[in-house]
């Protein structure tokens, strides 16, 4: 700012009013908001930054100079006679910090606040004589607010009567519970009405009433915190909250005293974590000097009071610059878009990156080059735009053009049918191969320790690996070449590769990457298949019929296996010694099998089964945590023989193994 030249900060001043005007009259008059209230305050920020820079752009009309909204409704007026005041408020806590530095500075000693939480509704002002209610007021502009005493006779939580009579004021805030409020829009999204954008505009909404019936049904509450006029024994604010409190106002009770900062922000921490468990919405915490004489001394500036200030949490929508639109290829070949953006404060982190998922909603939302967007966390995690702020589009702005080549292979893209996504079908492109290896190496496939999407890469542009089966044939001098490898780190890769090798067949075909085969179908075909061969020549009737596995996972898989070069590929890996059979279930999913005569056991079926057919006794076996191979050897645990049992059986007595008959076995089984 500091290098802005007044014609800048003129053309800066011009716009911001105007902005803030229409999103002040769309929020006070119409309870509509067209932007979220943080995208407000930084706007109105700014400009009261650029008026102090340049005193001379301060105009009387200027919306800093005003209190409030504007007053244009068909409510009978109200004068307050002591006018509703707006808060100052603050994003941080050094900015908090600074302000106790004011006041300390201002009273000349430490002073204790009343801290008290932000309700997220509308200011509202109850006027009693004589006992009883006679006025009902909104704030307003803060000096004239609107009559809307037949509403507020209709909130609950109002007394109508106290149980004294005396003539007092007392302001507070009207809002509607979070419950109220999702069963409110739930009602209004039925009937096709526009829901309300957050509780406090259906506060707003339901309140300003010309129809109090209306009011009535809208279940408003109020946390009553002012009291104008108190009596002399009221001294502080705390004091003046438990004593309306006793008069039968509603006013909340989480509000506590706090002589030092640290308290305050551990306050804040503490609300900020249970925010959301709270049956009514809050934006922030309020600050006030607790002791009312102290608060008279200190008195107003023209808005805000000196004694008060509110921190608001941080925001959960932001507006930012969009400068970059980065195209990523995944290991199937889709291209998705990413917009990079200047870095902001999102909901607690700060955000410079959101996906766009694909290029038709790239360009459905028409996100440019230069565009101003709002950026919202989708599931409270992801940063995901949420539309462009067409009002601040640079006149020179060019539809965004979707690229027509990949961005790593340069081979031109193409949209499938039926398919929103961008793809790249170039089997040999690198961004897809270092993709397409990197899940190789992955957790739920071959999981092969220490070999990430760094590692990866450094083999790629090596030279050393162009598909997954050349893993296989790498050594020791070759892994020299990749930087910060030592001896060490060459035989833990080099082990992790050789130990993958012995994985069972599912994980391999995890591991290949074939679209919509993840880990659970892989492990489904592998159940049944028993071994590549059978899984490669499988047709897509034979998969679908296994249950839970539909058309889609079927067609991918045969269509994927009809290529011949991936037939090359699966006989280098099988040359490699990568093994090619369903070993039966993991150690993860067998931990899951309780205790049982045959969990964790190699066992062997030999010779004819009376019982049941050879497979059904597999997976009978296999459901209880067996291994069922098909050889025996000194490892078996068990061989289970039927009629006819030949040369298995002789293995098994040779070696010493334990056998079982079926029937003897299914008695194990029950
Ligand atoms: N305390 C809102 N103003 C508040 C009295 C002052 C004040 C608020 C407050 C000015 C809340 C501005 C409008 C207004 C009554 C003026 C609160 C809350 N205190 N706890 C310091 O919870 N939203 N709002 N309302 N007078």
């Amino acid at each position: 700012m500091a290098d802005l030249t007044l014609d800048e900060a003129k053309k800066e001043v011009t716009g911001l009013r105007a902005e803030l005007n229409k999103w002040a009259e769309a929020y006070y008059s119409k309870d509509a908001p067209e932007v979220e209230d943080n995208v407000y305050d930084q706007k109105y920020q700014r400009l009261v930054e650029l008026e102090q820079q340049f005193p001379q752009l301060v105009t009387p009309d200027s919306i800093t100079q005003k209190v409030g909204g504007q007053v244009d409704s068909e409510f009978t007026k109200v004068d307050h006679e002591i006018p509703m005041l707006s808060m100052g408020d603050v994003f941080s806590k050094k900015e908090l910090q600074e302000f106790d530095d004011r006041v300390q500075k201002l009273v000349g000693h430490p002073v204790a606040y009343n801290v008290e939480l932000k309700i997220d509704g509308l200011s509202i002002d109850l006027e009693y004589t004589d006992g009883k209610l006679v006025r009902a007021s909104t704030r307003g502009n803060g000096r004239v607010g609107e009559d809307v005493t037949a509403n507020a006779r209709y909130i609950a939580d109002i007394p109508q009567v106290l149980p004294e009579k005396i003539t007092t004021e007392v302001r507070g805030e009207c809002y509607m519970g979070k419950e109220a409020f999702a069963k409110l829009n739930a009602e209004r999204d039925e009937k096709g009405e526009a829901a309300f954008a957050n509780p406090r505009n259906a506060a707003a909404g339901s309140l300003r009433q010309l129809n109090a019936k209306v009011t009535k049904e809208r279940n408003l509450s109020t946390f009553i915190y002012t009291w104008v006029n108190p009596p002399e024994e009221i001294t502080s604010q705390h004091q003046a909250i438990s004593e309306m409190a006793r008069l039968g106002f509603h006013t909340n009770d989480t509000g506590r005293k706090l002589a030092k900062m640290a308290d305050v922000f551990a306050f804040i921490d503490e609300y900020t974590a249970k925010r959301d468990t709270l049956s009514y919405g809050i934006d922030g915490i309020v600050l006030k000097v607790d002791d009312l004489s102290l608060q008279q001394n200190m008195g107003n500036t023209v808005k805000v009071p000196r004694w008060e200030i509110a921190y608001k949490f941080p925001p959960e929508e932001q507006e930012t610059v969009v400068h970059e639109i980065k195209w990523t290829v995944g290991r199937t070949g889709v291209v998705t878009p990413t917009a990079i953006m200047d870095p902001v404060q999102l909901a607690g982190t700060t955000v410079s990156h959101a996906v766009l998922h694909n290029a038709d909603l790239l360009k459905e939302k028409d996100v440019r080059i230069g565009d101003t967007v709002l950026l919202h966390k989708a599931g409270d995690i992801i940063p995901e735009i949420s539309q462009v702020v067409l009002a601040k589009r640079p006149k020179d702005s060019q539809p965004y053009l979707i690229p027509t080549t990949c961005p790593s292979c340069g081979q031109k893209l193409i949209h499938l049918e039926g398919e929103v996504a961008l793809r790249c079908v170039n089997p040999s492109c690198p961004a897809q191969i270092e993709e397409g290896i990197t899940h190789f190496a992955s957790r739920p496939a071959m999981n092969i320790d220490g070999l990430g999407p760094k590692i990866v890469r450094q083999l790629i542009t090596n030279d050393l690996v162009h598909n997954v089966a050349d893993l296989y044939r790498l050594d020791a001098d070759d892994l020299a070449k990749l930087d910060h490898f030592k001896e060490k780190s060459i035989n833990n890769l080099l082990t992790a590769i050789a130990n993958s090798k012995q994985n069972s067949v599912e994980l391999l075909l995890t591991g290949l990457g074939i679209d919509h085969v993840g880990a659970k179908a892989a492990r489904l075909i592998a159940q049944k298949f028993k071994n590549m061969t059978k899984i490669m020549s499988a047709s897509v009737q034979d998969v679908a019929a296994i249950a839970t596995i539909g058309m889609t996972i079927a067609e991918s898989l045969t269509t994927y296996f009809a290529q011949p070069e991936v037939d090359e590929l699966i006989a280098e890996l099988a040359r490699r010694g990568v093994n090619m059979n369903y070993l039966g279930a993991t150690a993860e999913e067998t931990a899951e099998i309780p205790d049982n005569y045959f969990k964790d056991k190699k066992v062997v079926l030999t010779g004819s089964l009376a019982h049941f057919t050879r497979s059904e006794f597999t997976k009978k076996l296999q459901a209880l945590g067996a291994k069922v191979t098909g050889s025996v050897s000194k490892k078996t645990d068990y061989v289970i023989y039927g009629k006819d049992a030949g040369s298995k059986f002789a293995k098994a007595q040779q070696l010493g193994v334990p056998v079982l008959t079926e029937e003897e076995a299914i008695a194990q089984i029950k």
